[in-house]
């Protein structure tokens, strides 16, 4: 995974270790010390799939943490870089977000409302995978979600879900074609209250980011089944119009946390960041696969220590 990103900043860091090692044996580094290889960096991460801005972003910060400062003699000159690189990005990129399954579960109550999650993307991306590993992922935890077919509109949307549910032993709330996704949620949050279900999760229809209509019906959705948390679902190997889809729906309906599925295939890496740092919204996972047990918790922490210095112990394995 995101090996394209991985070389990109491992080659940032011998560019910039090559070129402030004099300086820094005799002075401050300066900026004209740095400023080919910045840009340079900056290509490289553009290549990567990082988001123009990000890409800038990252490079302005870390210019301005090299410029002026002195290299302890004590460390190690690229393990030196390394570790400002991964600050860098770790600031850029922010935390990562709470679990799904736990959240319901810590706010869990007789009689009280269930946590409402709206998953939302365009066509395709993982949304209704995303729910069923989820689903999974909850039921291991001893929390019996209920799921809301709330894609009234793709032919099979319904029954593909309805087969998860099944396979899952799930409730699931479902409606006939073309009548409204938004009466589907409530049903479900009202099934789950009369049962004492601690969590919802809302399956919509996948939709172009330009289209308003489709978007108007989300904030419909949205407004009626007033979500915990809304996430996005966004599939990695789409690159830069993942950070257009997230800028969209953070616009048009809101975002409070995103899935990056397909994790699994991506050979860039750009994605995750970009999509995180252009929205400053969490990401809350990361989808690895098609099986129900290829979803990863994101740990921020872990993601910079994989991309800066590509020693994860989970790297073995792919
Ligand atoms: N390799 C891989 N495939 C995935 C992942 N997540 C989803 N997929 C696959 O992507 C395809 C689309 O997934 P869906 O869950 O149907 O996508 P969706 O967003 O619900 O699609 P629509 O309902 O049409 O909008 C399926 O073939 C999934 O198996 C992932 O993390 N890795
Ligand atoms: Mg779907």
């Amino acid at each position: 995974m995101f090996g394209k990103l991985r070389s990109a900043l491992s080659r940032a860091v011998s560019s910039l270790a090559r070129s402030v090692r004099e300086a820094a044996a005799l002075r401050e580094i300066k900026l004209s010390d740095i400023e080919d290889v910045m840009e340079e960096i900056k290509l490289e991460l553009i290549e990567a799939e990082v988001a123009y801005d990000v890409a800038e972003e990252i490079v302005e910060r870390l210019a301005g943490r090299l410029v002026g400062s002195k290299i302890p003699r004590s460390v190690k000159l690229e393990d030196h870089i390394r570790s400002v690189l991964a600050e860098v990005i770790y600031e850029v990129l922010g935390e990562g977000g709470l679990d799904i399954p736990e959240e319901a579960r810590a706010r869990c109550s007789p009689g009280g409302r269930p946590y409402v999650v709206v998953f939302l993307g365009v066509n395709g991306v993982g949304k209704t995978t995303s729910i069923a590993k989820i689903a999974y992922r909850a039921k291991r935890l001893g929390v019996t979600p209920v799921l809301a077919a709330a894609d009234t509109f793709r032919a099979g949307a319904q029954e593909q879900l309805a087969y998860h549910a099944e396979r899952l032993g799930v409730p699931i709330i479902t409606g006939r074609y073309g009548s409204d996704p938004a009466s589907v949620a409530y049903d479900a949050i009202e099934y789950a209250k009369a049962r004492n279900h601690c969590l919802v999760l809302v399956d919509t229809a996948g939709r172009m980011h330009t289209d308003y209509d489709l978007m108007g019906e989300l904030r419909k959705i949205v407004r009626v089944s007033k979500p915990d948390l809304r996430v996005l679902v966004v599939d990695a190997l789409t690159g830069n119009d993942a950070v257009e889809q997230a800028r969209m729906f953070n616009e048009g309906v809101g975002v409070d946390g995103v899935i990056i599925t397909k994790a699994d295939a991506d050979v860039k890496g750009g994605a995750a960041l970009s999509v995180a740092a252009t929205i400053r919204k969490p990401i809350l996972y990361l989808g690895v696969g098609q099986g129900y047990e290829d979803l990863e918790v994101f740990d921020a922490r872990e993601f910079v220590k994989k991309i800066v210095w590509g020693n994860s112990s989970q790297e073995g394995k792919r």
